[in-house]
């Protein structure tokens, strides 16, 4: 019997420091239900996708940024959006901020997690590739401040089963798309299908590059990793310009075979859907990428060993 499941990734235009996260769960409930209406089971929301995407702002007032934070998933504000989905029948991918406590101390993480067509939480996962710095560059058209207000997560990088198609689901967040090492632990959990959010500025604050150069990372990445894995990709931004700072968007669904299934052609609110064959990963994880068959492991030691590059001695003085 085929295997499909019918995917959307929800594209978020902006959200502005100033829009409140009850009105960023408006607009995701109105593309789910359009999702929904077009027969969708799956649909995947951004990274951080309750308010504007805030590590590019200095902030020092603790409660000022825990505003951005939830202490509980559903929260008041995305309740409706879980009852909508449990009505719908179609599940979800939705990135926050997380605030909580371990072993009697208060962590903050980059988080999204795996809702089911009941509604229910399957799956949680906590970003581990926390991108920019942790001080205030005052020459910086913006910052990106993770490092600064985000833990690196602790919870590895998992997969779950979902739907009855029983999909073998894993999630990721943002930069995690740019390691081969995150796609490789869920490829070696049989992974079929991974739910990916993020928010990427237009402009880069570190170096010069132009923008065209930035998008064609990401479709390098996020098409890379789907080939040599056998996975299909939903990658859904946050775009547009939020008070001004641009985020490209992007989104794209992408085939086991790496090509692209469906792309956004807006910086906007956008529903890309695509009817995914979960065959077409199977060949490719039977053959190229038969990893029982052909990975060497004793090969591989460094990757877990070392963090850096550490090049040989240089032979000229
Ligand atoms: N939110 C992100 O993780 N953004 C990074 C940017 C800073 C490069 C990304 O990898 O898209």
């Amino acid at each position: 019997m085929s295997r499909h499941l019918k995917v959307a990734a929800a594209q978020l235009g902006p959200i502005h420091l100033a829009d409140s996260k009850a009105s960023a769960v408006k607009r995701m409930m109105a593309m789910l239900r359009e999702a929904a209406a077009s027969g969708c089971k799956f649909v995947v929301f951004p990274e951080l996708a309750l308010t504007t995407f805030f590590p590019r702002w200095w902030m020092t007032d603790q409660a000022e940024i825990d505003r951005f934070f939830e202490a509980q998933m559903p929260s008041p504000e995305t309740l409706p959006l879980f009852e909508l989905a449990r009505e719908k029948k179609v599940g979800f991918y939705l990135g926050y901020a997380e605030l909580t406590e371990e072993e009697g101390k208060v962590r903050r993480f980059n988080t999204s997690i795996l809702a089911g067509p009941d509604g229910r939480i399957v799956g949680k996962y906590r970003k581990v590739h926390l991108p920019g710095h942790v001080d205030h560059i005052p020459t910086a058209p913006f910052q990106h401040l993770e490092k600064r207000y985000f833990d690196v997560g602790n919870l590895g990088f998992n997969v779950w089963r979902m739907f009855d198609e029983d999909v073998v689901m894993g999630q990721c967040i943002c930069n995690d798309r740019r390691w081969p090492e995150t796609f490789r632990v869920m490829g070696l959990q049989g992974v079929e299908m991974v739910a990916l959010g993020y928010n990427t500025p237009t402009d880069n604050i570190y170096f010069q590059e132009p923008p065209y150069r930035r998008v064609f990372h990401h479709l390098l990445s996020v098409q890379a990793n789907a080939y040599q894995n056998g996975t299909w990709i939903i990658a859904t931004a946050k775009a547009g310009k939020e008070d001004g700072f641009g985020m490209y968007g992007a989104s794209v669904i992408v085939a086991p075979t790496g090509e692209i299934a469906a792309q956004a052609m807006s910086e906007d609110d956008e529903l890309i859907m695509f009817d995914a064959d979960l065959s077409m990963g199977e060949s490719i994880r039977q053959n190229v990428f038969n990893f029982a068959k052909h990975r060497r492991p004793e090969h591989y030691k460094l990757i877990t060993e070392r963090v850096g590059a550490e090049p040989p001695p240089p032979t000229r003085k």
